[in-house]
């Protein structure tokens, strides 16, 4: 199917009636529905559908960086780009697929990439929706001969919650995180669960493969299961950054939160020949 903007878009649905939507456009999941068709991301009202502005919502990929750290564009290119369906990706070993439908696509590298970042990979990803309405992506990159590049990266999901002050996030305790509020410095989270009252940028360091987004009060919690992914960004933009951003309403803040699953303090270095993968797992569970 096409979205808003004519641009391709796969569609995964499950036999109970799961769906998710992932368009050529950056290879962004647009689109996380339950098998009652509750949306579960957040893609923003005022969002702009037309390349090379990455949609504001679901889960845009950021490669070959994460934030403005290097000379690339925010968040790098890959996310900006039209992808293709891989029509020859590399089975992945057996469980990847089993009782999942999945959408294969692959980067298309253009000579405009490589001029501002000069290194020939294969980017492919798979977007799976299993039959219990799990969300899975997995990406993997290789340096297919050239010399050693690094990189950082990030699934930005934007997770759809009914009420950001009544969201907790579990799984971040006493974890070290650079504040991007203040210039990036290191400080150390306390004890207890993560709660929102005012904008929040970090990235959580070394955290563990399993976090929990609480939503008290649409009775449902986000799990997300993370692997090659060592970090998580935590981002809420508050008021004031809401209204300087054109592609988000004002008051949109208070029902998204982005936790993405990022390797960002340590980038990823891979050797002629290497391949890294970077798998994330979305599952919901709706409690009584
Ligand atoms: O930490 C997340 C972040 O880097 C924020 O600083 C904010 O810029 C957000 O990503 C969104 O970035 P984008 O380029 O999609 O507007």
């Amino acid at each position: 199917t096409k979205d808003r903007n004519g641009i391709d878009q796969v569609v995964l649905r499950n036999p109970r009636g799961a769906s998710a939507q992932v368009s050529l456009h950056g290879g962004q999941v647009l689109s996380w529905k339950t098998d009652r068709g509750e949306e579960l991301l957040f893609t923003s009202s005022k969002a702009i559908f037309k390349p090379p502005t990455a949609v504001r919502g679901g889960i845009p990929i950021c490669f070959p960086q994460f934030g403005n750290r290097g000379s690339l564009e925010q968040h790098g290119f890959a996310r900006n780009k039209i992808w293709v369906i891989d029509d020859n990706a590399p089975p992945l070993h057996a469980n990847d697929s089993d009782g999942k439908t999945y959408a294969d696509l692959l980067f298309k590298l253009s000579q405009e990439d490589l001029k501002v970042w000069p290194h020939s990979f294969e980017f492919r990803l798979r977007v799976s929706l299993t039959a219990d309405g799990y969300l899975t992506m997995i990406s993997r990159i290789r340096n297919i001969n050239c010399k050693p590049f690094s990189f950082s990266f990030a699934y930005h999901t934007y997770f759809s919650v009914s009420d950001i002050s009544e969201v907790r996030v579990e799984g971040l305790e006493t974890l070290d995180y650079l504040d991007n509020l203040y210039q990036r410095e290191r400080f150390t989270e306390q004890g207890d669960a993560l709660t929102f009252e005012s904008e929040v940028d970090r990235v959580y360091l070394s955290s563990s493969d399993v976090i929990a987004v609480y939503d008290h009060e649409k009775k449902r919690t986000f799990v997300i299961r993370k692997d090659g992914l060592p970090d998580v960004v935590v981002w809420n933009p508050w008021e004031k950054k809401s209204k300087s951003m054109v592609d988000f309403g004002d008051e949109e803040y208070k029902q998204m939160l982005c936790v993405d699953g990022a390797a960002i303090e340590k980038p990823i270095t891979l050797k002629p020949g290497e391949e890294w993968t970077g798998r994330l797992e979305l599952s919901v569970m709706l409690s009584t």
